[in-house]
């Protein structure tokens, strides 16, 4: 009957690697569907190379003692300079005319060799001095250390599903050669305190995803201003990444303040760095995905200091970004972005990643919140009770998670799918297998923008050309088998034994291709009422039951069980969706919401009150867990945009019609 079949894996293409779950060898993406994905590498070693040569022997001037990069920044700024007579920097000179001055304290004495009677003012699109002795620059693609690395924001696709620390990231490039270049993240304060085995405190900031605080062995570099030649120990353990900045490790840093050197309060501890293979950081500048920016030690001090006394760790340090954006002469682009999707996707990260749990977060506990400056930090214990009851009735729904079993992703206002894996949030899971050490599941609920077109003909040979949308059911799937799984849900087919039940009692049967053919030409089913699914979501079960697979998932609130007797309604919803196209996927996707509410318990999830929506701003309310911190917009709604951005980029290939 079928004559032909032209179904298209564009973007939903499927990789190979093994997992075997009951004699299925599912295949795994090498790459998440192909579409680049983020930009780090881990390495694990790290060869710190011994060489104290900060001072770039410009030819006949001696610089050795001085900041020969804020002596370069002069030239460089000056090269680009262009006359604007409004925005010129002025100081009067020794002759009484205006000049045009960079003014760098450090380099007093020679500074004056540069400021010659041509001199241009400097350019306000290149450089805007806060104060005389700051600076800063566009450094291009020039990777060296001390230079710092400032997120981009032009990318279409930017980092608003995943890694999202590295959104609008201030990155201090402390190690580059042509092997590995290694940075740290310099405006990602956390309001929580490590204690070491001496009892000492220490104030840690988010450093990159390498090597983190949950790695075995975490990495943390021990930043300080503490002059070398102060003390003997100083000059053995520490440093120098530019001038008035180094850096020693923290077992070096606790030796010092065993010996009375200094104080936990001198350091400022990253945890965690960000590293680039050979050439990766390279091709990625030239992907636009950073700015490369070049700046003076006192810049980047102060932004520390600002951060450390009062920034609060939601705030995820933008503010230090959009000062040296300013700076490097790209405030409009700064601007533009302000608030977007990114932004509030960041700002939840670090709800979520440097916030700690006293303070409403899930970073991590911290040991004592007098001794971090936060603000309006609320607190949650009368949560905990409401949890634990949660927790409990999860765990009793998880034991009888089974083949056949139909969840739905939690509808908590904090979607678990909010920072990653959007693929699930709303969605509605079919389970198909499940073993020891591996759960299989269906995603029901997402079109893709892939037809399934089919001709059927009739008893008189009349031709009809049918088409039916394709699921996206997962990111994998089945080697040696058909990528399609063909469901139905229908008294008439269950009858004429089309296929096979899927589990137990959940009533959706699975069948193959040619039965439901069969089906639709002897006039017992329509084609609408199959459900073609391509690909598979997997979850794999962790050893002695540290992660338990999908039952797993549910007994951390993640999914929930849909009852029996709604999974008629759930399938009616699904049946209303069609084929996801650029122009309308924003409705289509509201189809596949609908099915996941049917799947619920009705009217408390109807009951939706719309957050007053005034200017940026004015209708927050910092006590309001609901909303994204500093801004009017509700998580729950900022969960549904990730989803659609997911959906976009993925599915659609175009990931601008996301956010
Ligand atoms: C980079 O790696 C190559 C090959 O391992 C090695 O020969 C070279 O010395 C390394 N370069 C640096 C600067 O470490
Ligand atoms: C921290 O490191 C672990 C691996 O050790 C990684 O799975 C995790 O994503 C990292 N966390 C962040 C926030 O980068
Ligand atoms: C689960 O994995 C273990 C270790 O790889 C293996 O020995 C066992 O046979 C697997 N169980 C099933 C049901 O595949
Ligand atoms: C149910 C629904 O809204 N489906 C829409 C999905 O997108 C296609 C293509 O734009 C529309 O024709 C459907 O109406």
């Amino acid at each position: 009957m079928i004559i032909r079949v032209r179904a298209v894996l564009s973007l939903l293409a499927l990789f190979s690697l093994d997992v075997a779950v009951e004699g299925f060898s599912i295949v795994k993406p090498s790459q998440h569907l192909g579409i680049h994905q983020g930009s780090l590498k881990i390495k694990h070693q790290l060869n710190l190379k011994d060489d104290d040569d900060d001072e770039e022997a410009d030819d006949d001037i001696d610089i050795s003692d001085r900041d020969w990069r804020a002596f370069r920044a002069q030239l460089v700024m000056k090269d680009s300079a262009v006359t604007d007579e409004e925005d010129e920097k002025t100081s009067p000179s020794s002759d009484g005319k205006s000049e045009t001055i960079i003014y760098e304290d450090d380099l007093d004495g020679i500074g004056s060799l540069f400021t010659d009677d041509e001199a241009t003012p400097m350019n306000e699109d290149n450089f805007t001095p806060l104060e005389p002795s700051q600076w800063a620059y566009d450094a291009g693609k020039l990777i060296e250390q001390g230079a710092v690395i400032l997120g981009g924001v032009e990318q279409e696709f930017g980092f608003g599903l995943r890694q999202q620390y590295f959104h609008k990231v201030v990155c201090l490039i402390l190690d580059h050669d042509e092997n590995f270049t290694k940075g740290i993240i310099l405006n990602r304060p956390t309001d929580m305190l490590l204690l070491d085995e001496n009892d000492e405190k220490w104030r840690i900031w988010f450093g990159g995803d390498v090597q983190n605080l949950s790695h075995p062995m975490p990495d943390i570099v021990c930043m300080h201003t503490i002059p070398k030649g102060t003390d003997d120990l100083i000059d053995k353990t520490s440093k120098t990444v530019m001038k008035d900045i180094q850096w020693c490790s923290f077992r070096d840093a606790k030796l010092l303040v065993k010996k009375g050197v200094c104080k936990t309060s001198d350091f400022w501890c990253f945890a965690g760095y960000c590293g680039w293979g050979p050439g990766q950081l390279m091709g990625e500048l030239e992907r636009k995905s950073w700015y490369m920016c070049a700046t003076d030690s006192q810049t980047l001090l102060k932004e520390l200091q600002k951060q450390s006394a009062y920034t609060d760790p939601r705030d995820a340090g933008i503010d230090t970004w959009e000062l040296l954006m300013n700076m490097i002469g790209r405030s409009d682009t700064a601007e533009e972005c302000s608030g977007d999707f990114e932004d509030l996707m960041l700002k939840e990260w670090a709800r979520n990643n440097l916030l700690s749990v006293e303070a409403g977060g899930n970073a991590g506990i911290r040991l004592q919140p007098s001794d971090v400056a936060t603000t309006n930090m609320r607190l949650v214990q009368g949560e905990t009770i409401d949890d634990f009851m949660k927790q409990t009735v999860s765990a009793l729904k998880a034991g009888s998670v089974g083949v056949g079993s139909v969840l739905r992703a939690s509808s908590a206002d904090r979607s678990p799918f909010l920072l990653q894996d959007q693929e699930f949030h709303k969605s509605i899971i079919l389970v198909i297998a499940e073993d020891d050490n591996t759960s299989v599941g269906l995603i029901l609920n997402e079109p893709s923008s892939q037809p399934f077109e089919m001709e059927l003909r009739d008893k008189k040979g009349q031709s009809k050309e049918v088409v039916l949308p394709v699921r996206f059911g997962g990111q994998y799937s089945i080697r040696g088998q058909a990528p399609l799984v063909w469901l139905h849900y229908s008294e008439a087919l269950r009858e004429a034994k089309c296929g096979s039940a899927v589990g137990k009692d959940s009533g959706i049967w699975q069948c193959t291709q040619a039965d439901a053919v069969d089906a639709i030409s002897a006039g017992i089913a329509k084609p609408s009422d199959f459900l073609i699914v391509s690909g598979l979501s997997v979850w794999i079960k962790g050893e002695r039951g540290v992660s338990d697979g999908l039952r797993g998932e549910v007994k951390k609130g993640r999914f929930e069980v849909v009852k029996e007797s709604r999974i008629g309604k759930v399938w009616n919803a699904l049946q209303t969706q069609t084929i996801l196209t650029k122009m309308d996927f924003v409705k289509n996707l509201s189809n596949g919401i609908n099915a996941w509410k049917a799947a619920g318990e009705s009217s408390t999830d109807e009951v939706e009150e719309e957050a007053p929506i005034s200017g940026i701003g004015e209708g927050y309310d910092e006590e309001d867990d609901k909303l994204v911190f500093k801004s009017d917009v509700k998580v729950s709604k900022l969960s549904d945009d990730a989803l659609k951005s997911w959906v976009a980029t993925f599915l659609l290939g175009a990931p601008s019609l996301g956010a």
